[in-house]
């Protein structure tokens, strides 16, 4: 069911890192063919407004809702209807994420550079954000709490929410967004909420959108952040610019570092756990045990069988972007997972923590045999919204950090400028830009 990669011996020793990152097992989303067809969906946005909107609502989601902004007596039926145990489970999660966030709290800093020359960072929050959550194949309130718990502690002043419209939603939730997001976003006291969903979504929020009366229906917003498909992800590289984003999310990934230590039964309960989320999904375990191999290839097939999801689960497997990568040890195992940068990096291995600590690249990583992907997907306080593709060379995952953006403040003293003149036109000369120099020493001329 899955396929094998063997990288023992000389396999891996005369590998680079690029050629090592390029022979793995990866999903690849192929953003540039998207760009053709998101591109008119964007134009027809810009152009026709909130019945644009509305009418690729009814063409992609098979459904016109009554209003595009779902109403706030909607978004509170969602949360009144909301199943108990599932509020407590996310009232639950938005508590551990909110003390992570928290913590990631920027203070303002003053440098002084020099006596009486300053620096001063400020961390200004991003005015009005857009969030994506969809609602396709998969339903996701954990995104919402994921998206909004940073951008509320960064102090977004403006936030709005945009899913699409639910063809199978009855009585009052009529072609609005799933009631569970929309009760999610009631929790997390969000009340701005659109029904749109796909590269239509992020066109509203990079245009925002007027109603035929030429009435405002939405704001357009500075920044939009949320994961979501291909679509999704050609929409934001086309208006990037217009707008900032977060990143293009694509099909998400877990690599589990395993040695014979582990336990066969729960690398394949983890293995699964994020296949299930899309036939693209990428799970690859890297491994120096051949035992441990065949005991994961076992259980697998045990576990796919009784599993919810099973064909997605087991195309993903099956599929070129997963597998498990036989190497000679586990410090054979660190360079594969750090060529590959997963979105999720489990480590089940004897001193998880102490190669925990050696890996430089991933998304996120899980340490050990109770802290599963899952778990950070749902409720350990960490965010679930992680770089794939090999991103987290490069990324970090979304936190308090997407939504602000570093201002120096300059503040120079006459004293300490006359000290630096010369450096300043020193610079200014050698790179032929003798104005940038006259600037400062125009402020020491005798003018009188
Ligand atoms: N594993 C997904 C997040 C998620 N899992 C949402 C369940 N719900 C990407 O990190
Ligand atoms: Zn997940």
């Amino acid at each position: 069911m899955i396929n094998r990669l063997d990288l023992r011996g000389a396999a891996l020793r005369d590998l680079d890192a690029r050629t090592l990152r390029n022979t793995l097992p990866r999903a690849e989303l192929d953003v540039e063919a998207a760009l053709d067809i998101v591109r008119p969906i964007c134009e027809q946005v810009h152009a026709g407004g909130a019945e644009a909107v509305l009418d690729l609502d009814e063409k992609f989601d098979g459904v016109r809702p009554a209003s595009l902004r779902v109403p706030a007596e909607v978004i509170a039926a969602a949360l009144e209807q909301l199943d108990p145990a599932l509020r407590a489970a996310l009232t639950e999660s938005i508590r551990r994420a909110r003390i992570v966030h928290e913590a990631q709290r920027r203070t303002e800093i003053v440098t002084e550079v020099v006596p009486g020359g300053t620096v001063t960072e400020r961390h200004l929050p991003v005015e009005r954000v857009g969030l994506y959550v969809p609602g396709g194949q998969a339903v996701y309130p954990s995104s919402v709490v994921m998206n909004v718990v940073p951008a509320q502690i960064a102090g977004v002043g403006s936030l709005a929410v945009a899913s699409p419209p639910q063809r199978s939603n009855t009585g009052d939730f009529t072609g609005f967004p799933d009631p569970t997001i929309l009760a999610a976003c009631a929790l997390l006291g969000v009340d701005e909420v659109y029904a749109v969903g796909g590269a239509q979504a992020v066109a509203m929020f990079a245009y925002g959108a007027l109603d035929a009366a030429g009435e405002t229906v939405c704001e357009p917003v500075n920044l939009v952040t949320g994961p979501g498909n291909v679509y999704v992800a050609a929409a934001k590289r086309l208006l990037l610019g217009t707008i900032g984003i977060d990143a293009e999310a694509g099909p998400t990934e877990i690599a589990i570092l395993a040695d014979e230590t582990a336990d066969p039964q729960l690398v394949a309960a983890d293995l699964i756990s994020q296949a299930e989320h899309d036939e693209l999904a990428a799970s690859v375990l890297v491994t120096d045990s051949e035992t441990l191999a065949a005991k994961v290839e076992q259980a697998l097939e045990e576990r796919v069988a009784s599993t919810k999801h099973v064909e997605r689960v087991r195309t993903a497997l099956a599929g070129p972007q997963s597998g498990i990568v036989l190497v000679d040890g586990v410090d054979e195992g660190v360079r594969v997972v750090d060529a590959y940068a997963a979105e999720h990096l489990e480590i089940q291995t004897r001193d998880a923590a102490a190669v925990a600590a050696r890996i430089r690249n991933a998304g996120a990583i899980f340490v050990g045999d109770y802290a599963p992907v899952s778990l950070g997907d749902y409720a350990a306080g960490s965010n679930h919204v992680l770089p794939t593709g090999g991103c987290a060379c490069h990324s970090g995952g979304l936190s308090v950090q997407s939504f602000l953006r570093g201002i120096h403040v300059i503040d120079y003293s006459r004293e300490a400028l006359a000290d630096i003149a010369d450096t300043v036109v020193t610079l200014s000369t050698a790179e032929d830009l003798p104005a940038h120099g006259a600037a400062v020493t125009a402020r020491f001329e005798d003018r009188s």
